[in-house]
């Protein structure tokens, strides 16, 4: 469980790894500046309130209303960036790697949504439709049934109830440099890159991962 102070994570992979999909640009800009920053004002928020500094990351963003209302938009917001890009970078890995599916996950998929095609269709689908900056994930609850959900600006699905697997940002800074308005190209392509053995991992460990 990770507390305050945070740290920006390293990228798991060289800025180039996810070429010729996302550009190293677009990752530099988008770990070391964008995530940063939501990292360090993080942190901004919670420096003056000792009682929140041993509370994990999942635990503050889950029980928002207990955060003093003081920084409780700062937590959400910048939280949230936390969580999202880590998440977001962690399952992601080259277009060529072609990882696999566990079978247990491939079978949730089978009864859940029909097949992997029908499962990338509903989630372009919330991608392109999450109207302004926001997110689409792969969610699962605590049974392992599995379901399709997105944000708006970095709140996240409710922890409590969901485990999300992997997540797609939709926030122009994604794709601009690479893809400028066409975020439906974009998310043609960043499907290629989801890493299915990340993503079956954090679908064996849901138990573990529910708030
Ligand atoms: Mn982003």
């Amino acid at each position: 469980m990770r507390t305050y102070p945070f740290v920006l994570p390293e990228l798991p992979y060289a800025y180039e790894f996810l070429e010729p999909v996302l550009s190293s640009d677009t990752l530099h800009f988008h770990h070391d500046k964008h995530m940063n920053a939501y990292v360090q004002n993080l942190n901004k928020a919670l420096e003056e309130y000792p009682e929140l500094h041993n509370v994990s990351l999942c635990n503050l963003l889950n029980k928002l209303d207990e955060v003093p209302q003081a920084i409780q938009t700062a937590v959400r917001n910048n939280g949230g960036g936390v969580y999202n890009h880590e998440l977001y970078f962690s399952t992601l890995t080259n277009s060529n790697a072609d990882t696999k599916l566990s079978v247990d996950l491939q079978a949730a998929i089978e009864r859940d949504f029909g097949g992997m095609d029908q499962m990338i269709a509903q989630l372009k689908q919330a991608a392109v439709g999450r109207f302004g900056s926001g997110w689409a994930y792969i969610v699962t609850d605590e049974n392992g049934v599995l379901s399709i959900c997105s944000t708006s600006n970095q709140d996240v699905p409710d922890f409590s109830k969901f485990v999300p697997l992997m997540t797609v940002d939709v926030w122009e800074h994604a794709y601009y440099l690479d893809y400028q308005n066409r975020r439906p190209d974009y998310l043609d392509a960043f499907v290629k890159l989801i890493n299915w053995e990340v993503v079956s991992k954090n679908y064996e460990e849901r138990k573990e991962k529910l708030v």
